[in-house]
């Protein structure tokens, strides 16, 4: 089309195309044009909120001209692009993080006060986009900031819910769900792409015919279809006019079907069938590290890939490029087991539409595809009951036995008369009914596989993945240590210690990279800035007190030492040992003298974080919690020497007041059992101590910052099989200062102790599969190291400055940088970098 135009249309395009300036008067202008116009209000009857959905709406107009530029660069040079296929994307908050990331903060700041707001305010009416559960969605948005921020040519791929996880309120101390109208009001952060739409079939049969070489083709004939709509959701880098993109799938009926059933003179069903097809991307299920095994969740899974590799197979075939390219341009990263399904799709698309032999395509799959594994919990394993899946997926159930039969086939060559072997290792677990393991298909499927942090990394190599190591070898198995953006996780919450932090380093290269901090070490020594770091620590104390004065009518006092365990409540994080040590500390204060009092370490105790709905134990806990401190909060005879809170709620925006402010934050899982964790890193980053097991990511963590400043105990992960032996076979007792407190639980301390039995059964000796008795002892002992080295204040300002500067190696944009180099083989493109076009 543009080519027909004449000289000066193209001319005028160009200068009117021209990016807007940045100036105040400028952004008021747009900020003034978004209130009139786009929300049609005049200026006497505006309150935050819509102060808000203006600032928003002009800020999103500067997004959209990065992402225009960087996108229109990107198909011109067409470089390899990595795609990250995630279930989850748990954003939080937009608008602070997009005008500090472009620059703008400063800015819009000024442009709004003179127009009669605050920023601050403007910031808190924004909902959280909650599209994920926890930390697996959560890394997914860090990677994202990462990879825009290096210039990275990538785009991630999720669904759009209308309904993300759950609103949490507390009613008489137990948790109730309310559903999460986060599209209530207009979400600026995206766009409808109404033109890119894409029909997803379901069901059907398989046609199978012989093409004129004799060779058997299969057709899929899907009984049923529905759209894929687009929304783009776009992602800016820091310091970088580089703006990534994740592209959302809403489910739409198909106008086609809508047409069939009412042709069939059954207008009823055909009004059904649209309502079915706009439930798919209807709501996000709310389980972490639990598999639920609903029919809805696997469409899901469908929908999302097969739009997704659709998409990514259509970008490709522009390039007009050989099929064996597809993996010198295409770089595809599978979060978790999720969306495996892209692996069989790809196969089919390469095999029954684009007539490649099985050979051919099954390379340039293998190629492609790598896996990330974020667990060893056999209740998060990912299988799916084969009847089920041949009704939704009769040829993708097809095209994976023919994967298992050939991939068997080659076990068997290697390892040959083994056939425990064969059934260890099949992708079709022979139970009634026959069950597909996803994670042996996303292995069989996938050229790298890697785990999360060192220690779990390791453990999927002689546990779950064991017999695929022997046999693929140990390239294939690689280690990837999760990070979080120091970005969002402290430039954005902790706005006066990165200002402390830019100020003595000289200036703020720290933010993009983080090895930097570890200028800080030298500061230990010089007491003015001791002094400086422990005021912003105690700022951030007195705004989440507030926080907590407004959410659980509880006052704390910003002096006492706060102690945090804020994520998902679940067995193996061991919120119960914890609410159980807080009873033995309660107890304990109740047993002494006024003058033994005097010597105790006051303390705040802080909970947070949601139950799956269905998850009745952890719900339990939950309450437990709350009848700890209603119990604990009004008793005269400890006052301020220990505060309980359970903070309802809890989500990234709250993650964000609450991390700057803690002293020290609790990270206790089982050993072996929390993958990696990633509010570890944000806590330490921040200038919190630790207290945690041998776990996940705090192995790494405790290399880094030295034991000297981090509390760790309990066993390690080789130990876990014997001791579970022992108690199971030899009846080890308990141990007694948990008794003591099972005891005080049972005379009704805190409530009708009828409540709580099933959680104490939990306990009994054999049962305790998370440990909690063989290790409480060590648990209490260094929780009581932390009070004694909290009194020393000067000793721990300086431990708490040491944390920060040797977090270097934590941040996201470590992380991205290994995978495009070790997996995804990509390079970054930087759009102001003329020389690549
Ligand atoms: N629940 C792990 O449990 C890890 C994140 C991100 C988890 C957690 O330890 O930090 O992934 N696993 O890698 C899954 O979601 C399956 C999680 O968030």
């Amino acid at each position: 089309e543009k080519a027909k135009w004449p000289k000066e249309t193209v001319d005028l395009w160009a200068k009117l195309s021209k990016k807007e300036a940045n100036d105040i008067e400028t952004i008021q202008r747009s900020i003034v044009h978004h209130v009139t116009t786009t929300l049609a209000r005049a200026a006497y009857n505006m309150d935050n909120f819509s102060a808000y959905q203006a600032v928003a709406l002009s800020t999103r107009d500067r997004l959209i001209s990065r992402w225009n530029e960087t996108q229109g660069q990107l198909s011109k040079i067409d470089p390899k692009r990595v795609y990250y296929l995630s279930l989850e994307f748990l954003l939080g908050r937009s608008m602070d993080n997009a005008l500090l990331n472009m620059g703008l903060k400063g800015t819009y700041d000024k442009s709004i006060e003179k127009l009669g707001f605050n920023m601050e305010d403007i910031i808190e009416s924004e909902v959280d986009a909650a599209l994920g559960n926890g930390g697996l969605g959560r890394l997914a948005a860090c990677y994202m900031d990462s990879l825009a921020t290096l210039d990275y040519p990538a785009w991630g791929y999720g669904l759009r819910y209308n309904y993300g996880i759950f609103q949490q309120r507390i009613v008489d101390g137990y948790q109730t769900e309310y559903p999460d109208y986060w599209l209530n009001f207009d979400n600026p952060w995206e766009l409808a792409r109404l033109d890119i739409s894409i029909q997803i079939g379901f069901g059907g049969h398989v046609q199978t015919t012989q093409d004129e070489y004799g060779v058997t083709r299969h057709n899929w004939v899907p009984g049923q279809s529905v759209q894929a709509i687009a929304y783009d959701v776009p992602i800016p880098g820091y310091d970088t006019e580089n703006c990534n993109n994740i592209r959302l799938w809403r489910s739409k009926p198909t106008r086609v079907f809508d047409l069939t059933s009412f042709n069939e003179g059954n207008y009823e069903k055909s009004v059904e069938d649209a309502t079915n097809a706009e439930k798919i991307t209807s709501v996000l299920y709310p389980n972490d590290n639990t598999m639920a095994g609903k029919e809805l969740r696997l469409k899901q899974q469908y929908f999302w890939t097969a739009a997704s590799l659709h998409d990514i197979v259509r970008r490709f075939k522009k390039s007009m490029r050989e099929w064996s390219d597809f993996p010198d341009q295409v770089a595809i990263q599978l979060n978790d087991t999720h969306p495996t399904l892209a692996i069989v799709e790809l196969q089919r698309l390469l095999v029954d539409e684009e007539m490649l032999s099985w050979d051919d395509a099954w390379e340039i799959v293998t190629k492609t595809f790598a896996f990330t594994n974020h667990t060893v919990l056999p209740e998060a394993m990912e299988k799916w009951s084969v009847p089920m899946f041949e009704y939704l997926l009769p040829r993708h159930l097809q095209i994976i036995f023919d994967i298992n039969l050939f991939f068997l086939q080659k076990v068997e060559k290697k390892v040959p008369n083994d056939r425990g072997l064969l059934n260890r290792m099949s992708i079709i677990e022979e139970a009634q009914p026959q069950q597909i393991r996803m994670a042996h298909l996303a292995v069989v499927g996938s050229h790298k596989v890697n785990g999360v942090a060192a220690l779990h990394s390791n453990l999927i190599k002689t546990t779950i993945f064991k017999d695929f190591v022997e046999y693929y070898g140990e390239e294939k198995f690689i280690n990837m240590t999760n990070g979080v953006t120091p970005r969002r996780w402290l430039h954005q919450s902790n706005p006066q210690l990165s200002a402390l932090i830019t100020q003595t380093l000289g200036n703020d290269k720290w933010l993009k990279d983080l090895s930097l901090l570890k200028g800080l070490a030298a500061k230990t020594g010089d007491a003015a800035f001791r002094k400086k770091w422990m005021t912003i620590k105690r700022n951030n104390k007195v705004r989440l007190a507030e926080l907590i004065k407004e959410r659980c009518q509880v006052e704390v006092s910003p002096d006492a030492l706060f102690d945090v365990q804020v994520k998902r409540i679940h067995e193996y994080k061991r919120q119960f040992m914890n609410i159980l040590s807080v009873i033995h500390r309660y107890r304990t204060i109740k047993s002494m003298t006024a003058a033994q009092k005097a010597s105790v370490q006051p303390r705040v105790v802080i909970f947070g974080g949601k139950a799956a709905p269905g998850y009745y134990i952890a719900k339990l806990v939950i309450k437990l919690i709350n009848s700890v401190a209603a119990v604990v909060n009004q008793d005269p005879a400890v006052g301020d020497l220990l505060k309980v809170v359970f903070i309802p709620d809890y989500n990234v925006s709250v993650a964000e007041v609450i991390v700057p402010a803690s002293d020290i934050s609790q990270h206790i899982s089982t050993a072996g059992t929390e993958a990696s964790g990633t509010s570890n890193m944000k806590f330490v980053l921040n200038g919190g101590l630790i207290i945690g097991t041998l776990d996940g990511a705090n192995v790494e963590i405790l290399e880094e910052v030295g034991e000297d400043n981090i509390f760790i105990f309990g066993c390690m992960a080789h130990e876990v099989e014997d001791i579970r032996h022992a108690q199971r076979y030899r009846g080890v007792p308990m141990d007694p200062a948990l008794q003591g407190v099972i005891s005080a639980i049972e005379k009704g301390t805190f409530e009708d102790p009828k409540i709580f039995q099933p959680l104490i059964s939990t306990l009994t000796v054999g049962k305790d599969f998370y440990l909690i008795s063989s290790d409480f002892a060590s648990y209490i002992a260094a929780n009581q190291q932390v009070d004694a080295a909290y009194k020393k204040q000067e000793e721990w300002s300086k431990k708490s400055i040491l944390c920060t500067a040797h977090m270097g190696k934590f941040s996201s944009d470590r992380s991205v940088k290994e995978y495009a180099d070790e997996i995804w083989n990509i390079k970054p493109y930087s759009v102001e970098d003329e020389g690549h076009l």
